[in-house]
């Protein structure tokens, strides 16, 4: 009889190993502002067939909050965060097209508007959401960053929204969430809002009747249960 063993064998903890070190060079590249260090591990994660959300997610990411942390320590100064923030940027670059590779067909009814909310200059999460929505097959219509309410609102009658979305990273913007759920209604625009970024919670959503999500990839869930097309 054969007796199956559950344990991982030679090939498989290679794999799982050189899957660490590429996602701690990712994070070390960012974190120690390493721009070429961080590219050239975004190839090699890309030739090595890691998953690009997984890159992100547990290695450039990491690695940017980290400094994030350092700078609210003031352990790094902005200039350094505005250069790790670039370094972030320009890997993911390398990603993008093998996260825009599984496009799905788009939903005709799903024109998506997302944006981050005014008084906020963050995009990079919402770049991400948005590369993972429309890999999901949304029909994204991005307003940017530092979006003034009216200008959500306008796209999202102009596209007939059946989404919108907006991303707040900071206690001193998150507010505008609200303001824009009311200028949303208000307008008669009955589309769903989906938030997230760094300031959010679950609980804040709940509070202002939104819907939120913790990452990209559970933002692509959400919309497409939002629409009642399952997860
Ligand atoms: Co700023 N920043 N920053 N910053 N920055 C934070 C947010 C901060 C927490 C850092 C800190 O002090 N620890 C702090 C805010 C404190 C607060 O809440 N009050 C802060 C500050 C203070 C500032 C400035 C005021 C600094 C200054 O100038 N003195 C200034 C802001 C100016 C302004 O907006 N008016 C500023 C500027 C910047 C940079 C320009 C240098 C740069 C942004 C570059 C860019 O976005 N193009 C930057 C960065 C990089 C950060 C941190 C370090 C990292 C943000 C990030 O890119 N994360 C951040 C610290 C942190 O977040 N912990 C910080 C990686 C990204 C993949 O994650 O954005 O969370 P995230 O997105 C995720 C999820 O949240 C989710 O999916 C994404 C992918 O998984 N998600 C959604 C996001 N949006 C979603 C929407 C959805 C669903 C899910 O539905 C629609």
């Amino acid at each position: 009889m054969t007796v199956l063993s559950s344990s991982p064998t030679k090939q498989e903890e290679k794999t799982m190993t050189d899957k660490q070190t590429i996602f701690a060079e990712l994070e070390n590249g960012v974190k120690n502002l390493q721009q070429e260090a961080a590219i050239e591990a975004a190839k090699k994660a890309l030739a090595a067939g890691v998953s690009p959300v997984e890159a992100i997610e547990h290695g450039l990411a990491k690695g940017i909050r980290e400094v994030g942390e350092k700078f609210a320590r003031k352990e790094m100064f902005v200039v350094e965060l505005i250069y790790a923030a670039s370094i972030m940027e320009e890997a993911i670059k390398v990603l993008e097209p093998a996260l825009k590779a599984s496009k799905e067909k788009r939903h005709s009814e799903a024109a998506f508007v997302l944006g981050t909310v005014a008084g906020d200059i963050h995009d990079i999460g919402k770049n991400l959401v948005r590369i993972m929505l429309e890999a999901g097959g949304f029909e994204v219509h991005d307003v940017g960053k530092d979006v003034p309410t009216e200008n959500f609102v306008s796209k999202a009658k102009e596209v007939g929204a059946g989404l919108v979305g907006a991303s707040s990273l900071m206690t001193t913007t998150v507010d505008v969430q609200k303001e824009l759920v009311d200028a949303l209604r208000a307008a008669g625009i009955k589309a769903p809002l989906m938030v997230g970024g760094a300031a959010v919670s679950d609980e804040w959503a709940k509070e202002i009747g939104a819907h939120y999500s913790s990452d990209a990839n559970s933002a692509v869930v959400m919309a497409k249960q939002l629409l009642g097309k399952g997860a």
